[in-house]
Order: structure tokens, then sequence, then C-alpha cells
């Protein structure tokens, strides 16, 4: 398999969780998550020039969600619904149209992954996507829980490493591992 064919109409970029409340500055800011903003768009430019599809998603929380802490949850309130730090980092470039899918929108149930009943499935099956590349954040939770689910959902799935962070700075590698043992590829630098 070539691991650096160029990208083409089966192929898609997810774009997970660039919001404003995972970079610097936000509710649960992951360290220079902003960063990974202007890799992603060559990635985004790169998709669109080949036909490739974009696909991006948000954190979604309701006010008081389980996963937060005045629920016992691991995280402080962050990503609500129609507020600043809940919206895409004002710096990304997507194309007109692009699909933003919304996660974890419901108060009593967690949910990590862009597969999480977001539609993303259905969205991938009509277009024929057999590759994904996945960048985001956080690279720990979000970013990991989609790839692995992509990896269990068969497709050929790349890790766009530059243009992820962990919110947990010791977890990234950990992360990182986990997943190309599970069979992700790490792509590293501009497509
Ligand atoms: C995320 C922590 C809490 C993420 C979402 O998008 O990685 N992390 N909620
Ligand atoms: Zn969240």
């Amino acid at each position: 398999m070539d691991e650096k064919r160029p990208l083409g109409p089966d192929d898609a970029v997810l774009v997970v969780d660039v919001q404003n409340d995972f970079c610097p500055g936000g509710a649960l800011p992951v360290d220079r998550g902003d960063e990974v903003v202007p890799i992603l768009n060559r990635w985004v430019r790169e998709a669109e020039r080949a036909g490739a599809l974009v696909v991006a998603t948000r954190d979604w929380h309701p006010e008081h969600h389980v996963s937060f802490h005045d629920r016992g949850g691991p995280w402080p309130p962050h990503c609500i619904q129609g507020t600043w730090g809940a919206e895409l980092h004002p710096d990304l470039e997507l194309p007109p149209g692009t699909p933003i899918l919304h996660k974890a929108d419901e108060p009593d149930k967690e949910a990590y992954s862009a597969f999480d009943a977001t539609g993303l499935d259905e969205l991938l099956r009509e277009r024929g996507v057999r590759r994904v590349f996945v960048g985001g954040l956080a690279q720990d939770v979000c970013v990991r829980a989609t790839v692995l689910d992509a990896l269990e959902r068969g497709l050929e799935t790349h890790v766009l490493v530059d243009a992820t962070r962990p919110v947990d700075p010791g977890a990234g590698d950990r992360a990182l591992r986990e997943m190309a043992e599970k069979g992700a590829r790490l792509r590293r630098g501009d497509p």
C-alpha cells in the first residue's frame, strides 16, 4: 500500500473539535491547541483540490452535561451549545458547505468519538470514503476515540500527528502508540 498516495475523492479529512474552548483562552485549553489550525488548513485545502470530503465536528454539550465536574464528571464545563467556546476556531478555513457534525449533545450521555451518533458513518458511506485523515483536539480524547472507531470500521486511518495536541500532556504519546498498535498510520507534516 502506498503510504503517501495523494488525496483523492475516496478520502476524507476529519477536523475534530477545533473549538475555542480547547484553545488557549478557552475553558478546557489544550497547550498550543491553536497551533493545529494552520496545518489543518493546508490539509483541508489539499482535500478541496483533490475532491476529497472534509468533515468538521464540534463537541456540543448542554449546560450541566454529565461529563462536567458538577455532575461528577472529569471536565470543567466546556463547549456549551451556542457559546463562544463551542465555536470553531476563527482561523480555521473550511470549504463552503463543509458538514459540521455535533457530538455529546445529550445531557446524560458522554460521547468522545466523531462516529458516536453524529451521522458520520452514513456520510462516509454515501461518499464511498475508504481512507480518513484525522486531526484536531484533543489527541488523547476525541481524536483517539475517533481513530479507534475508524479502524474498527475498516477504514484506512491516518493520524495527522502535527495537527493534534493532547489535553493531558502525559497522555499524548501513549495515545499515539495505542493508535499505531491498532493499525493507524502516524503521518507527520503537510500533505
Ligand atoms: C474532548 C475532553 C472533553 C475532546 C471533549 O474533544 O477531545 N476532550 N470533551
Ligand atoms: Zn466535551
